[in-house]
């Protein structure tokens, strides 16, 4: 069996942890395709945060108390480059972290593309799953906002780590999308896929960048396999981060039915909510309700087998 996960966010990792788990017993395939939109240079370096929360939660290395970055963390290089008085200086890089970054950003400097970096970073990890970047080309979100009495456009990482969302804000862009060519592998893992799961991702920042890359959308609706969504969003708050906020900005509802009719029958199969919303309905979309916190691997196993239950039944 082949799985196929589009995933993006501490969530998201967190989910792929669920799917390794479930995959293992089922002696499955799973390929990641993971959201670069939160991409960003900070000091020179080429820093991928959805990448990295996959790599580093699927290896054993992440932080699960601050939910990114490594665990045994310190902070020398920060507190050096704020000495220096380096912007930006709200934008925390750990010491373990920035080796990362460092091996990445010359990988990069020496013309690999991000694909095949990524593969190089996770020999070292050992995720158990192939993670494919969205696409190699610049694809990085950015946030339309007033701030200082003026409206501009921002770097997701500024909206989201500077300012927590707390600014008026207007839409969210994905600057490059247009232009983007899927990663190597990203349409065949959809294409020959036995099923394809969109984490409990950020609707709005980590999944809507992934099916901006031209050719991810036909892929999903030309291939054979069932699409199934799970709702990031239990009993109207979201389980963690800021699709709240984000959902708002688009005028969504923040609820599960909200999400799904987001993604809507063109590209759900089936949409998991929680037991919580087990009244959610979303037109053209069988839906199904299971508990979905993902407490521990056994409990967000339990979710994606409850997912390919439901692929099986549509
Ligand atoms: N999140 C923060 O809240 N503060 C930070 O200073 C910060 C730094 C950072 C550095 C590397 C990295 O991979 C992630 C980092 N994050 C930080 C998390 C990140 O902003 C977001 O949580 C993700 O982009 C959303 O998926």
């Amino acid at each position: 069996m082949r799985i196929t996960v589009l995933t993006g966010g501490i969530g998201g990792a967190r989910f792929l942890a669920g799917v390794r788990a479930y995959a293992r017993e089922k002696k499955a395939e799973v390929t990641a395709v993971v959201n670069v939109g939160d991409d960003v240079r900070m000091h020179g370096l080429r820093i991928c945060p959805d990448l990295d929360s996959v790599m580093y939660t699927l290896g054993g290395a992440h932080d699960p108390e601050r939910g990114w970055g490594r665990v045994g963390e310190s902070w020398a290089v920060k507190e050096e480059l704020a000495a220096y008085g380096a912007e930006p200086t709200w934008f925390g890089l750990g010491d373990k972290d920035i080796g990362t970054h460092l091996v990445r950003t010359q990988m990069l400097a020496a013309g690999y593309p991000l694909s095949q970096v990524t593969a190089a970073l996770c020999e070292r990890w050992q995720p158990g799953v192939t993670l494919l970047p969205a696409t190699d080309d610049r694809l990085e979100t950015h946030v339309v906002v007033d701030v200082d009495g003026e409206r501009k456009a921002i770097h997701f990482q500024e909206w989201w780590v500077r300012y927590r969302g707390d600014l008026p804000t207007h839409r969210f862009v994905f600057v490059g999308a247009d232009a983007a060519k899927p990663a190597p592998g990203v349409t065949e893992a959809i294409e020959g896929a036995d099923v394809v799961l969109l984490a409990p991702s950020n609707p709005v920042v980590s999944i809507a960048p992934i099916l901006a890359v031209p050719g991810v959308r036909e892929a999903l609706s030309e291939g054979p396999a069932p699409v199934i969504g799970v709702s990031p969003i239990i009993g109207g708050s979201p389980v963690r981060g800021m699709a709240d906020k984000c959902l708002a900005t688009l005028g969504v509802e923040v609820s599960a039915a909200g999400v799904g009719a987001l993604y809507g029958e063109d590209l759900l199969d089936g949409w998991l909510v929680d037991t919580a919303d087990e009244k959610a309905d979303v037109p053209g979309v069988t839906t199904r309700a299971v508990p979905l916190w993902m407490t521990d691997e056994n409990a967000t196993a339990k979710m994606v087998a409850e997912a390919i239950i439901l692929a099986d039944k549509r």
